[in-house]
């Protein structure tokens, strides 16, 4: 496969953390005693699926490739009160970068920036209680265990947004890869026809002991936002960015180096409707190429109009000139968008775990009665119903959620079906 096939910058990806394992009903067999106490062990705890940061990859390109994961089931409880082993963890390395969504709400999960960050997507069931647990002064020989909890199971969408500090932004041509490789020692190919960069290239500049990334994305073109092109799909990598510089000098576009401007700013804008992430950013402009005769008349002329639309540097990544001049701007502007955003930055929320809610619904049509909710569907799922004691801890929980004040309320009779998270039960009192 060749380089440019190799940088995947988006995949969905299925994980399933393991389920817990169930825990048993169990009771002592000992010489000359008749009857020994409960000694059902508790089921092991299901694995985790959690990713992991690594600075050793740049691309999403392994999970393009495996696209399911799965964590080990917790082992099942036995007599003798053994607790069944913990099913295993399962850890996915992806880039510094990656940020994370529930592909099915949308909702944002965790961004994984730093070397070694781990992040649980999905959580492993809690193993079911052996019967040696129910052991009270009233019940002596419980007969009552509980399946193990299921495994999360999310579908993911990650998506790779570079983390460079300065972003590269101008028409095809106008020499964005030649600046990177004048200010950094980063080697994008160059030529002199445009869509030469396919895909974003970053170079690392450094200034004394203060060092920052740059990023050389595909050029932007009219009507970008709107589809045309490959370059409006690189902006995303770039929205992080600390800095935006405006690239402009391409010496066959037709029209004043303030429409470029325009034209770029107008996609990006447009762009940006659609970022998810919004942060403090300076921007500034740039114009290349002034050593050709041109540009440098068209620069003249226009100076003034463009100070006042931002800071201007005019350069030329040809021969070199204000290079250095220009690599020290970015490292001030740089440091200062890092200053102002370090406030902001530590209130990332990582992974927000949901607090269990105990909320149900119920719905009554005639003689059928549902029962909505995660924690009842969760109890139903997990509780052994084939023992008297089960059932009786079943109905008191339920009754201490208040769901049975409510049936009562609504006037439920004997005979009237119970259905709660797809499982049939028939109303015979309390
Ligand atoms: N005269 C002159 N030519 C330049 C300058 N900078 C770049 N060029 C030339 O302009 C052409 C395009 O340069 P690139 O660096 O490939 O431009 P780019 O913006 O990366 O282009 P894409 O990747 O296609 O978007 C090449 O022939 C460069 O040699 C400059 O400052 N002066
Ligand atoms: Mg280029």
């Amino acid at each position: 496969m060749d380089n440019e096939r190799a940088f995947v910058d988006e995949v969905v990806i299925k994980v399933k953390a393991g389920d817990g394992g169930d825990g048993v009903i169990s009771f002592r067999r000992e010489k000359f005693v008749p009857k020994g106490g409960p000694d059902g062990g508790d089921g092991g705890k299901g694995g985790d699926v959690i990713l992991v940061g690594s600075s050793e990859i740049n691309t999403l390109v392994d999970l393009y490739f495996q696209k399911e994961y799965r964590a080990g089931r917790g082992e099942h409880g036995k007599g003798k009160n053994m607790k069944g082993k913990d099913g295993e963890d399962i850890e996915i390395k992806v880039p510094l970068g990656t940020v994370v969504y529930d592909d099915e709400t949308g909702e944002l999960i965790a961004e994984i920036l730093q070397e070694g960050q781990k992040v649980v997507v999905a959580r492993g069931g809690k193993g079911g209680r052996g019967n040696a647990r129910f052991k009270s002064a009233k019940h002596q020989a419980p007969r009552i265990a509980e399946y193990g909890e299921k495994g999360e199971e999310k579908i993911l969408r990650l998506e790779l947004k570079l983390l460079a500090d300065v972003g590269l932004i101008g028409l095809p041509s106008v020499g964005k890869s030649s600046i990177l490789r004048k200010v950094s020692a980063a080697k994008p190919k160059v030529a002199p026809w445009p869509f030469t960069t396919k895909r974003p290239i970053l170079g690392m500049v450094k200034l004394g002991d203060f060092s920052y990334i740059v990023a050389d994305i595909p050029g932007i073109i009219e009507g970008a936002s709107a589809g045309k092109g490959k370059g409006i799909d690189f902006l995303k990598h770039i929205q992080r960015c600390a800095v935006w510089v405006y690239v402009l000098g391409y010496e066959y576009f037709e029209g004043s180096l303030v429409d470029e401007y325009e034209t770029l700013k107008r996609e990006v804008e447009s762009f940006k409707e659609r970022f998810d992430i919004d942060r403090p950013r300076n921007e500034l402009i740039v114009v290349n190429k002034i050593d050709l005769p041109d540009v440098e008349e068209k620069f003249e002329r226009e100076k003034g109009m463009l100070k006042k639309m931002g800071e201007v540097i005019a350069i030329s990544a040809l021969n070199g000139d204000n290079i250095e001049f220009l690599k020290r701007r970015l490292a001030e502007h740089v440091k200062s968008v890092k200053e102002r955003r370090e406030f902001k930055e530590k209130s990332i929320v990582v992974m927000q775990l949901k607090p269990v809610d105990r909320r149900w619904k119920i719905y009554r049509n005639e003689n059928l009665i549902v029962i909505e909710g995660e924690d009842v569907e969760t109890l139903v799922d997990r509780t052994v119903f084939n023992t008297q004691d089960s059932l009786d801890r079943f109905k008191e929980i339920l009754k201490r959620w208040g769901i049975i004040d409510e049936l009562i309320k609504m006037g439920v009779k004997e005979g009237d079906t119970i259905v709660i998270g797809g499982m049939e039960f028939e109303w015979t009192g309390m």
